[in-house]
């Protein structure tokens, strides 16, 4: 059946992550089929190929996941694999396409942002490498939701998703799965379960929070069931359509009942969190936050720990704002580190061009050649295995990497929901200034550089432009400024900050002490709290 659309919906760009807008917007007359329409008219391989899709469980999970496969059986795809209860984590899904050579997945999640049906959906497209679509295809997708006409879809009655078995919709045959044994089999080629089985049942109690989204089946099997943690170590582990009103973005605002935890008390020795869609991380260990990009730089610099890595590394990558803790254990290990723009997709081509071996971001996102996303559970195995293996706590981890390496302090300020028109004058204001920053004097040091950064893939030859602006300090010291691409309520104004203390500096200050004359060196000449008239940020990380 073809259905006929008076109108192209204009605003279906994709951002950093696939198309992310208020769940009330999704629900809007054929808007999620003109995009899902739009997919399927660019994606290769759809007639006769086979799709990966599912979600985080977020509302309006099932209904997108109807509504795809009769339009998939539409469209000539000769199988679709969803999953029990339509639940399947972003790191999942990209290991599903991989192991069945799928054309790709549609993920339906907003990943951190909020749910219900007051919250945000998001729709993400993943390409046959297991990976986030490449800015050509999403460029082409949003072309085609531009000069739409009409949809197909086939008129079925909704198959269940209760049980794992196989469905037909027209010729098309849908296989239901349980969306975690393949994942969790996958862990268990990477790490060595029995050490840190062993490990975390001797007097090493732990805490995971699933924060109500999709990570909870997963962690359930792996840290209860698998590794033989206590039941209830897991907590927030049902799946629920507005995540029990929480807000699954695992920070130290977000995921506070855990940091508190962590922080303050003295039952646990380590914690962790995932995020909406199950890529994200944050790891705590007793009184001692993992700043990201220092987790990343860990994980690197102790590869060799885990079975799957002790080999040794390739190379590294981490996104342009993500601090250079990683560049320097690179250094040190004699491998190449490459500085992509913000976003999972750029290390898509490094990865499949074996060029790196892991790659992350500093908004809690770290991940390997082992599939083509970034992976929460994973990172917090990791984690687990590098413990275990070294006998050590989180903090002293901490405390031996930075008296060898040296301390990248560092700190993301971001200021929510600004009107649009502020945030865009702010940013383009500082932007003009930039070619005249340089030699300035900028918070007791000079600036050596100042841009908005490009990347030119190594892989492909590709250019892209306008990433972020940059303000580079002759001390190492670095202020980055972005727009959000994932926010649904005006714009996100991103700070980035990082100054580097060498080993015999002091190793041990407050972060946001350590980085207070960048702190207000950027205020005073970005005019971030005059112009969005917020004395401070709304999320520090
Ligand atoms: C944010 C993060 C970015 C991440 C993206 C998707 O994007 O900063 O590092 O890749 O979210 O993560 P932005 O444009 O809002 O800064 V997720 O967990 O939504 O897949
Ligand atoms: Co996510």
């Amino acid at each position: 059946m073809q259905v006929l659309l008076s109108t192209s919906f204009t605003d279906q760009k994709p951002g950093t992550s696939g198309l992310r807008k208020s769940s009330k917007q999704f629900e809007e007359t054929h808007y999620l089929e003109s995009f899902i329409e739009a997919i399927f008219r660019t994606l290769p391989g759809v007639e006769g190929g086979v799709l990966v899709l599912g979600g985080d469980g977020r509302y309006g999970n099932r209904r997108a996941i109807d509504l795809i496969l009769r339009m998939g059986a539409a469209h000539g795809l000769s199988k679709v694999i969803t999953t029990v209860d339509g639940i399947l984590s972003t790191p999942a899904a990209s290991h599903l396409i991989r192991i069945n050579q799928a054309i790709g997945g549609i993920i339906l999640s907003a990943s951190h942002n909020s749910g219900g049906p007051d919250g945000d959906f998001g729709v993400k497209v993943n390409g046959a490498n297991g990976g986030p679509a490449p800015e050509a295809v999403t460029d082409a997708i949003y072309s085609c939701t531009l000069n739409l006409d009409k949809y197909k879809i086939i008129e079925n009655s909704s198959i269940s998703l209760k049980n794992p078995g196989q469905h037909y919709i027209g010729d098309m045959s849908v296989e239901v799965i349980d969306g975690v044994s393949d994942y969790l089999s996958l862990m268990q080629k990477l790490f060595d379960f029995d050490r840190i089985s062993e490990y975390i049942r001797n007097d090493f109690p732990i805490a995971f929070d699933a924060l109500n989204a999709v990570t909870g089946p997963y962690a359930i099997d792996l840290f209860e069931k698998l590794l033989g943690a206590p039941i209830g170590t897991v907590r927030n582990g049902v799946p629920l359509e507005d995540f029990g009103g929480c807000h699954p973005d695992p920070n130290l605002t977000y995921a506070k009942e855990l940091a508190d935890l962590l922080l303050q008390g003295n039952s646990h020795c380590f914690g962790a969190a995932c995020d909406g869609d199950g890529d994200r991380n944050m790891i705590l260990g007793k009184g001692c936050f993992v700043n990201p990009s220092d987790s990343l730089a860990v994980i690197a610099a102790n590869a060799n720990c885990a079975p799957a890595y002790a080999d040794g590394l390739l190379g590294v990558a981490r996104s342009m704002p993500t601090s250079a803790a990683v560049d320097v254990v690179a250094q040190d290990l004699g491998i190449p580190c490459f500085e992509t723009p913000t976003g999972w997709k750029f290390f898509g081509n490094l990865l499949d061009a074996g060029q790196i071996t892991l790659c992350g971001e500093e908004s809690f996102g770290t991940g390997s050649n082992h599939i083509r996303e970034k992976d929460g559970l994973w990172a917090v195995l990791f984690w687990l295995q590098i413990l275990a293996q070294k006998q050590l706590s989180v903090a002293e981890i901490m405390s031996q990497h930075w008296s060898y390496y040296g301390r990248h302090y560092y700190s993301r300020h971001d200021y929510e929901a600004i009107s649009n028109d502020i945030a865009s004058q702010l940013y383009n204001r500082v932007e003009l200034m930039l070619p005249s920053l340089v030699d300035k004097s900028f918070a007791g040091s000079f600036i050596t550089c100042a841009d908005n950064f490009s990347y030119h893939d190594p892989v492909d030859g590709s250019l892209t432009s306008a990433q972020g602006l940059r303000i580079l300090l002759d001390d190492g010291s670095r202020v980055m400024l972005r727009l959000s691409g994932t926010g649904t309520k005006g714009a996100t104004l991103r700070v980035y900050l990082e100054r580097y203390v060498s080993q015999n500096g002091n190793l041990n200050q407050n972060p946001q002490q350590a980085l207070s004359e960048l702190i207000s060196a950027i205020d005073s000449m970005a005019e971030i709290s005059k112009r969005t008239g917020m004395s401070t940020p709304t999320v520090i990380t």
